[in-house]
């Protein structure tokens, strides 16, 4: 069935023409081979033609259904239409000036945008960048330039980016980190409130993960050695962890108590994925800082950090910048993906994909034991998958197996997890309720078939 979404003119279809990959993705493939450095890998090596909606074309004549939006990227869809126009207006008016150099308006605006849309009624400012690790970098310039202090506390299965300072800030070693050290220092590691392996049970994880994290944090570093604390308020690559309730209030009420800037990394959670502007307004927190990319541009390359205008501003005049940070086609983009967050009210959406998916994968979790947990919220959801749900002992081979069987259909899934078994579902918000179902028509008869 054919139907228009997101203002993409892609027909909204699943269509499996030829093996996947195809004959010509596996030419193209013998080609980047040859010529691409090894260690950059592709999830599904189908090369892509054209995508938008809730479906990605390949040079075979598949299409495929999207579950992965370029990793939290395409909220918008992959052609959103007011991404397209306003990219494509500024592209033909001047493409760079470097805003160090001469600065213009997209800019400005895209920090207005950011002000408004994240939480907290202060004064805030906002500098932009090219990526997410860069963003989380000037976090953490930011808060030792505020603070004139050292440390940087992080978490459990949390993930910053692939830099030499995020390497550090991230969790885990494979594929991330492996052999790419010395990191940087002054990182402590604390734990989170992981609620499904929590031992005590879920219940009980938030307060008693914030104790141990704060008493970690109190005997290992020392609370007035502390610049910045960084979390994920649902970390993404670590598993689709949501922090047990209570906990991150807690870390928050630890950081303002202490004189610690406070970081929430919405770079994978911003931006309406999770049902909200930002996931960190479930619990009402208002972080000292922000950072944010993915979502924010409707697949332009774009990312910020946003926060109180005195912690913002105590870089001094030239410390922070970059060639291409805040590029004017990247900034049209995020001016069209946010006019279009609000004018089709992905929040909503959100909430409703979750509200679909989370229906049907209750469904399949009474069938399938492998199912060891559901959760997540509104368009960020993932299944963890156990040998045996007593032990919860983690099953890798199964999240692997699940995903090469989805996409043999036509489905793009992605995997993600400290223990590799965790399937995670992240369609662009403006997918259709049809192509939704589909999609979990293919995981429910893969799971029949594992
Ligand atoms: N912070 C919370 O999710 C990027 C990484 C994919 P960049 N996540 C996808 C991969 O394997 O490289 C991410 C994130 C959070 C920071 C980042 C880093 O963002 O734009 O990839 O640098």
């Amino acid at each position: 069935m054919t139907e228009l979404s997101g203002g993409s003119a892609l027909p909204q279809e699943r269509r499996v023409v030829t093996a996947i990959p195809g004959p010509k993705s596996l030419e193209l493939q013998a080609r980047r081979t040859a010529t691409v450095a090894g260690g950059v890998g592709s999830v599904l090596p189908v090369f892509t033609t054209r995508a938008g909606g809730g479906v990605i074309e390949d040079v075979d004549g598949n299409s495929l259904i999207d579950f992965g939006s370029g990793i939290a990227v395409t909220s918008v869809g992959a052609s959103a239409e007011a991404v397209v126009r306003r990219a494509s207006a500024q592209l033909a008016n001047f493409t760079h000036t470097c805003f160090m150099v001469t600065p213009y308006e997209g800019y400005v605006e895209v920090c207005e945008r950011l002000a408004e849309l994240t939480p907290g009624d202060h004064a805030k400012k906002s500098a932009l960048f090219n990526s997410g690790a860069e963003a989380v970098e000037n976090a953490v310039k930011i808060a030792r330039a505020y603070t004139k202090r050292q440390a940087v506390v992080v978490f459990d299965h949390g993930y910053h980016g692939r830099t030499n300072l995020t390497m550090a800030l991230t969790a885990k070693n494979m594929p991330y980190k492996h052999g790419f050290g010395p990191f940087a220092p002054e990182v402590y590691r604390v734990p989170v409130a992981y609620g499904y392996r929590w031992p005590t049970g879920p219940e009980n994880c938030g307060p008693e993960a914030a104790a141990q994290a704060i008493d970690q944090i109190t005997k290992q570093v020392g609370a007035e050695n502390v610049a910045a604390i960084i979390i994920e308020p649902v970390l993404g690559e670590g598993g689709f962890i949501e922090p047990a309730k209570g906990f991150l209030p807690a870390i928050v009420k630890f950081a303002n108590d202490n004189g610690i800037v406070f970081v929430a990394d919405e770079i994978q959670s911003g931006f309406c994925r999770t049902g909200q502007w930002f996931a960190c307004e479930d619990e009402g927190i208002v972080p000292d800082l922000i950072t944010t990319a993915k979502g924010i541009a409707g697949g332009l390359p774009l990312a910020a950090v946003t926060g109180r205008a005195e912690i913002m501003d105590s870089a001094h005049a030239g410390g922070l910048g970059g060639t291409y940070g805040g590029n004017p086609v990247a900034c049209a983009g995020a001016l069209g993906a946010i006019e279009t967050m609000r004018e089709l009210d992905l929040n909503a959406k959100a909430k409703r994909i979750e509200e679909v998916m989370k229906g049907r994968l209750a469904v399949m979790q009474e069938k399938f034991p492998v199912i060891g947990d559901i959760r997540g919220r509104g368009a960020m959801i993932a299944i963890e998958l156990v040998k045996d749900p007593e032990t919860k002992a983690p099953a890798p081979e199964a999240a692997g197996a699940l995903a090469k069987a989805c996409h043999a259909e036509g489905l793009l899934v992605l995997t993600c997890g400290t223990y590799g078994n965790v399937l995670r579902f992240l369609p662009p918000l403006v997918i259709g309720e049809d192509l939704l179902n589909e999609g979990l028509d293919i995981i429910e008869a893969a799971l029949g078939r594992l």
